[in-house]
């Protein structure tokens, strides 16, 4: 192997996990790795009132996609943005209210034909210049993550008017008007596909589709909503060209995330923390690139549980492509310091082996 090979492989250990190589120590990033709980993410976030514009003002949302690259050296950094941005681009009213998160002007079934994908064109522009923007600045050895929330994630907060517990008005509306509910999930179909290319063109290296609320719903509902929009943008996104991988995270899904994985053409699959960690090894294809499944409540805990946790995780998908995730978002409360003590946890992997290896080897001479 020559040098200029020696040092692509430490460059794109994460673009080898998405190709399907099992890297160990494996590739690091997390859910939310910019946000609350950085100071340096606060100080910068005090000086913008409207959470909507700052992410839509790309030197603000470059710098704090940086921050915890800067802070941690991850192996991915992932573009400061929101899922709400699609909605809110199509002409939805969108706020967020501090400590109660996003706010939506509740849509009406009569709604969904003014929604306009040529206005959610004009006004997400500004994300794509944070990807170059990003890009420019970004270490060699990491890669850059673009994203949209996946339709029905989306479609639960338009319709709902927010967060809610069961996301029962939605499921209503998909079980009752069949026809209007598909008809909004192609409308988000095509606004997360011109979106997602938007991206890719920009530079993102990989793309993710979060479904944060692909828990509780029906196999029928779960076939419509879930895997054929997901397997709708996928398809339309390699028909127009993009090549990147794409990590799908249908969180909750359960034993349905197999279905999932077979069929929507997902590259990676993203792990919730509640997933049964062996099923998931034995349900899922040994050659998909698997990402996540540490609690957060366990990051923000800290001390020997974390480590106890952390090697629980990278023992179990050993040999297996991996990237090591969180199953959700990082709670804001989470001390700093947690993630560094994470970080050299997976970083000393190898090496710990080693030593246990050799250690048991000597005990043995002895
Ligand atoms: O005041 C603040 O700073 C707001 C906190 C915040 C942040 C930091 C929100 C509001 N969004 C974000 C950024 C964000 N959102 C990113 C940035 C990149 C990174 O990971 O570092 C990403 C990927 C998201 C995606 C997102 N937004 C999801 C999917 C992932 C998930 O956590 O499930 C969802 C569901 C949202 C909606 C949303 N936006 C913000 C909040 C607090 C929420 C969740 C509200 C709820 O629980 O319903």
């Amino acid at each position: 192997m020559d040098e200029n090979e020696s040092m692509d492989d430490r460059k794109q250990i994460f673009l080898q996990a998405m190709a399907g190589s099992a890297v160990s120590p494996p590739p690091i990033w997390l859910m939310r790795q910019a946000g609350r709980y950085l100071p340096e993410y606060r100080k910068i976030r005090a000086q913008h009132s409207d959470f909507i514009r700052f992410c839509l003002n790309s030197d603000a949302a470059a710098e704090v996609t940086l921050q915890p690259i800067r802070r941690y050296g991850f192996d991915a950094s992932i573009v400061f943005a929101d899922i709400l941005l699609i909605p809110y681009g199509l002409g939805q009213k969108v706020w967020f209210k501090e400590g109660e998160g996003p706010k939506l002007k509740p849509l009406g079934v009569d709604d969904i034909q003014s929604l306009s994908i040529e206005r959610a064109k004009q006004v997400l522009g500004p994300v794509s210049e944070t990807i170059v923007k990003v890009r420019a600045d970004l270490p060699g050895t990491c890669s850059l993550i673009g994203f949209a929330g996946s339709p029905w994630t989306v479609a639960t907060y338009m319709i709902e008017g927010g967060g809610s517990r069961d996301r029962f008005k939605t499921r209503a509306l998909a079980w009752r008007m069949p026809e209007v509910f598909d008809t909004l999930m192609d409308v988000l179909v095509n606004a997360s596909v011109w979106y997602l290319k938007a991206q890719a063109d920009a530079g993102a290296d990989v793309l993710k589709l979060f479904d944060s609320w692909a828990d509780g719903l029906p196999d029928p509902i779960f076939d419509r909503v879930i895997i054929r929009p997901t397997g709708m943008i996928i398809d339309r996104l390699r028909e127009l060209g993009v090549t990147q991988p794409i990590i799908g995270f249908p969180r909750g899904a359960g034993s349905q995330a197999v279905r999932y994985a077979r069929q929507t053409g997902i590259t990676a699959l993203a792990l919730d923390h509640g997933t049964d960690t062996g099923w998931a090894r034995r349900a899922l294809p040994e050659d998909l690139t698997i990402q996540g499944q540490l609690d957060p409540a366990v990051l923000h805990a800290g001390g020997a549980v974390l480590d106890t946790e952390v090697d629980r995780l990278l023992s179990a998908w050993r040999g297996r492509p991996y990237v090591f995730n969180l199953g959700h978002g990082i709670h804001p409360d989470t001390p700093p310091e947690h993630v560094t003590q994470l970080i050299e946890r997976v970083r000393s992997f190898e090496q710990r082996a080693e030593t246990s290896k050799q250690e048991q080897t000597s005990w043995r001479v002895v």
